[in-house]
């Protein structure tokens, strides 16, 4: 006879592959800062939208394209990201949640040496544990400045707690393919010892500043809503001075100066539609819900309602109450998804009319959806994978969608360890 509790363990266990776990908490301490109320913060001046020299919009009168999985890498040990440097097309970065970036040729070669190893700082307390190395982000201008960021969760050390943290790393003046093994230094960190509900994406919006999704960190009750700390939270962090919250950020007394949005559970994966700055935030659900925010460009300082709601409804499931936070513009069921990976919008050239589509997956279903945002709604949703991914059976255990610098998309499979691209039939 198996207790309930130990029951719930060994499927969370059998379902935690990485850091998209749904319906698996623990228990944490209570919170030591004061809850902030969510409910009044000052609206801060928008963002001016940054210049947008080209545009890719779909041709008149589209029709879905027919689309396919090409394989484009073998070998990798559990991808977690693919990405690559702004307007370098000569290589992928391939992101392994053991502490490897490692560089991916057009020809399918894998770089012997890897760009950059923090294996020996990781925190992963067993292997089904949702830490390792989760997010990356180049600069705008790595090209010149050599600058570049990871997301990971770190052990602890003498002074500080286990936590995850963004560090801020160099690539070699002597040898462009290899990063420098030291960190230039600490961008940001929080404490965080759970094992699961992470976050770990981390891009550069149109104005410059970094935005660092940071998971709730399971505790009950959440930490989501409380603007006193990080976890549940897009964080926004100027990389020239992370000391200073850049203007515009939820400002408010005993607020985290750096939040950009609040009440996420475990936002694992964010993307900026390169065209439009607008940000697409997908929310790994609790128990029945999981879920999509779409947020124009400029608008943060939102709560998104984790964890008085779940998708577009109360939670608990069986509770009454207002509604409450920003709605997701897309919400789906435990019927075709269990932990949602978010993606892209697709604006590369090999696909003209899948642009201004966003695509996405589901790490537990393997299915594909898309939807365009019409800037009121999310319209035209449609399910690809009876095309892009027969069966489910080609691709599985997606991680991450990633894009290249022609903003053509990308996606790793875990489990597998491979990085396909979604091209044309
Ligand atoms: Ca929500």
């Amino acid at each position: 006879m198996v207790a309930p509790e130990q029951k719930t363990r060994l499927r969370c266990r059998l379902l935690l592959l990485l850091g998209v776990a749904t319906n698996c908490r623990h228990p944490q301490p209570p919170r030591v800062d004061a809850a902030v109320s969510a409910t009044a913060v000052a609206d801060a001046e928008s963002l001016p939208p940054a210049p947008n020299p080209a545009p890719a919009l779909p041709p008149a009168n589209c029709t879905l394209p027919k689309l396919k999985l090409t394989r484009v890498g073998d070998g990798f040990d559990q991808p977690v990201y693919v990405t690559a440097a702004p307007g370098d097309s000569t290589r992928l970065f391939v992101v392994e949640k053991h502490g490897l970036i490692r560089i991916l040729r057009p020809d399918g070669t894998v770089q012997g040496k890897p760009f950059l190893d923090v294996s020996a700082n990781l925190n992963i307390p067993n292997e089904q544990a949702e830490g390792g190395l989760l997010g990356l982000a180049f600069a705008p201008d790595f090209a010149t400045s050599g600058r570049f960021f990871i997301h990971h969760s770190v052990k602890k050390t003498d002074t500080l707690p286990e936590r995850v943290s963004v560090l801020e790393f160099k690539r070699s003046a002597d040898d462009p393919t290899v990063a420098d093994a030291t960190p230039v230094r600490e961008i940001w960190w929080v404490k965080h010892s759970a094992w699961n509900h992470l976050g770990g994406m981390l891009a550069f919006g149109r104005d410059g500043n970094l935005y660092i999704a940071v998971g709730d960190g399971a505790g009950e009750p959440s930490e989501a809503p409380n603007l006193g700390r990080a976890l549940g939270k897009i964080l926004r962090v100027d990389v020239n001075k992370p000391q200073t919250p850049p203007p515009g950020n939820v400002a408010q007394a005993g607020a985290d100066p750096f939040i950009w949005d609040w009440g996420l559970r475990n936002p694992w994966r964010f993307s900026f539609d390169r065209s439009t700055g607008d940000l697409y935030i997908a929310d790994v659900g609790q128990k029945t819900k999981e879920e999509i925010n779409v947020e124009p460009a400029g608008t943060g300082r939102r709560d998104y309602g984790w964890d008085a709601m779940e998708g577009d409804i109360c939670y608990p499931v069986d509770r009454t109450c207002t509604p409450s936070g920003v709605p997701p513009v897309m919400a789906h069921t435990r019927a075709d998804t269990g932990s949602i990976i978010g993606g892209f919008v697709y604006r590369g050239n090999a696909l003209p009319c899948l642009r201004g589509r966003y695509l996405y997956s589901d790490f537990e279903s393997s299915r594909f959806f898309s939807f365009v945002w019409d800037g009121t709604a999310a319209t035209d949703r449609v399910e690809l994978t009876a095309d892009l991914n027969p069966g489910a059976a080609i691709a599985q255990k997606i991680a991450s969608f990633g894009e290249d610098a022609a903003g053509e998309l990308y996606l790793v499979t875990f489990a597998t360890g491979r990085v396909y691209r979604i091209d044309p039939k």
